[in-house]
């Protein structure tokens, strides 16, 4: 490709709301445009990378033996509300109407557009399994997009399902994709981590994976172990047994205390000159409309999710200040599970603490010397907390749990029955019993996995691609386009490689060198060649981006090295 002739404008700065270093780089270098908050035009530089993507995708899909299909866009509400889950989104959804007034939706996810359309074709456990994919535009109307394409509101998804025909079966194109997942992010370059993750009311033990690219701005934490390979998403990372705190101590009868106006934990922690884990926060939440209060160590926090899944509930409200007066007839610092008319959650660190300070459940006042169990029922107890840097480890002994903050570029499901069941996507097995399909479902964000890289790989000069996804494989410069001898000897390089099959792209612009190589540098390709004034002499300079180490070599040795390295 001619520099000269491709569509193509680089950027000095870009806009101001681009914190994230991939927005503001795949702005400036010319591979998007925005069109609208979160949705993104991609241009000749963005397209070739993102379908080089969606190559790496479409090679190991077909090599783990799913196949490919292609499903609408538009899909009907029926569908969503046969499933269920028309009601459980709201404006993420994006919702229309056709000309005879009848309601679509954009597809966010083909869950429910799958089953329908396998339950229509397959009726015999001989049809079993089969793994279908697609690659295409979904739609999630997100409140606040953000970082360029890590949260855009248009995105490009690659989405696959299984369907098998028992446990075992899905258990292995659960494996077989989980497999594919890991020879793609390999291929694409990135430096990935599989956690465990929370798969929500519908998925049991260990069924969800999530494919987690390390990046300071990914909105994920992951909390992994400094020794084993245990790693879960927080919102579902568990620590190993708190050491028990010895209770050989006599421990006093409860005493209240004065405590004007301190409120916080930090507030009570200094009042009584002790640490955070010694008082037991309490928090009052609407499960389905109905109180409860949940009970942590003043140094952790409620992971929502775990309690969720607990109560198997999908609406949980954390009260705010009038709602929590309204549950206990207490302002908010001073609620404590002691006489409290409302159901009481403990979580486990609470009980092992053993001894705590809480809240009185009057204004201005606290108890010290509560005993779990003893002064307030603790039978509701599980794992309600997120865990914090420095807990140890649940799989291995004496490792402890690091956070670090990731991009979710993979997500795998085992879903089980859940549609099928309810979308009656059934088979006769080999007795002749009627039986729902066995499913999992597979996501990669397309997209997404393009800004994940540029995060991953760029300096201040700009990106830096890997081999496998650059855009073009070179680099050409010539230096000056008035020196007919450089510009010989670059259109005679341009051609040569061309002819050996590798995708060059050559900076003919009549502009000054300081232009080409800041442009050059900020598009990132893998290895640039400039033919400047040793080009009469027959030598080029052959410039490898990522190390910013230049040789001048003979021509020849340039082409020989570009071509090995072109494949
Ligand atoms: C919606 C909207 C947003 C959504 C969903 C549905 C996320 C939704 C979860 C999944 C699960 C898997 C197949 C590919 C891999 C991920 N956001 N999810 O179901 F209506 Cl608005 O998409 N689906």
């Amino acid at each position: 490709m001619r520099q000269s002739n491709l569509f193509l404008n680089t950027l000095r700065e870009a806009p101001s709301e681009a914190e994230a270093a991939s927005h503001n780089l795949l702005l400036r270098a010319g591979f998007i445009r925005q069109l609208a908050a979160g949705v993104y035009s991609y241009l000749p530089l963005g397209w070739r990378v993102l379908r080089k993507v969606e190559q790496i995708v479409r090679e190991e899909l077909e090599r783990a033996g799913a196949q490919e299909i292609l499903m609408p866009v538009l899909q009907p509400t029926e569908l969503w509300k046969e499933s269920g889950r028309y009601s459980v989104y709201g404006p993420e959804l994006i919702r229309l109407k056709d000309r005879h007034d009848r309601e679509f939706a954009l597809g966010p996810t083909h869950e429910e557009v799958i089953t329908t359309l396998v339950k229509n074709e397959i009726s015999s456990y001989r049809k079993l399994p089969v793994t279908l994919y697609q690659i295409q535009t979904k739609f999630r109307d997100e409140r606040r997009p953000r970082f360029g394409l890590l949260r855009g509101r248009e995105f490009l998804m690659k989405d696959a399902y299984s369907f098998d025909k028992d446990q075992e079966g899905l258990d292995q194109s659960y494996k077989t994709m989980y497999e594919a997942y890991f020879n793609i992010f390999r291929r694409c370059g990135l430096d990935f981590r599989v956690v465990e993750a929370d798969g929500g009311v519908i998925s049991g033990e260990g069924d969800t994976h999530e494919f987690m690219a390390l990046a300071d701005i990914g909105e994920d934490t992951i909390a992994a172990c400094s020794s084993c390979k245990y790693a879960a998403n927080l919102e579902k990372a568990q620590s190993g047994e708190l050491s028990i705190m010895s209770t050989t101590e006599q421990i006093g009868v409860v005493q209240k205390v004065h405590t004007p106006e301190v409120r916080t934990v930090e507030q009570v922690a200094d009042y009584f000159k002790t640490g955070a884990q010694r008082i037991f926060k309490t928090l009052i939440y609407t499960a389905n409309d109905k109180p409860l209060a949940v009970v942590v160590r003043g140094d952790h926090e409620v992971n929502e999710i775990k309690l969720k899944n607990y109560l198997g509930v999908e609406m949980l409200v954390l009260a705010d200040a009038e709602r929590t007066v309204a549950a206990t007839g207490v302002p908010t610092g001073f609620v404590g599970p002691v006489g409290l008319k409302i159901p009481v959650l403990v979580d486990i660190a609470v009980l092992q603490q053993g001894v705590g300070i809480t809240g009185a459940n009057i204004a201005d006042h606290h108890f010290k010397n509560v005993v779990p169990g003893r002064d307030f029922p603790a039978l509701q107890q599980g794992d309600f907390r997120n865990v914090i840097e420095g807990d140890s480890c649940p799989h291995c002994t004496g490792g402890e749990l690091q956070f670090f903050k990731g991009i979710e570029v993979g997500h795998v499901f085992k879903l089980g029955t859940k549609y099928s069941e309810a979308l009656g996507a059934r088979f006769l097995d080999a007795n002749g019993r009627e039986q729902a399909m066995i499913m999992g479902c597979y996501g990669i964000g397309v997209s997404r996995i393009l800004a994940a890289i540029v995060e991953q790989n760029h300096d201040e000069r700009g990106m830096i691609w890997p081999k496998s996804l650059a855009p073009y494989a070179v680099h050409l410069v010539p230096v000056s386009t008035k020196d007919e001898v450089q510009t010989m000897i670059a259109n005679d390089l341009y051609d040569k490689l061309r002819s050996h099959g590798v995708d060059v792209l050559l900076d003919d612009r009549d502009e000054r060198a300081g232009v080409k190589f800041n442009d050059s540098d900020l598009i990132g390709i893998p290895v640039r060649i400039v033919i400047g004034k040793d080009a009469v002499n027959g030598q080029v300079e052959y410039v490898e981006r990522r190390s910013s180490g230049k040789q001048t070599l003979p021509i020849d040795e340039a082409i020989a090295r570009i071509i090995d390295l072109a494949h």
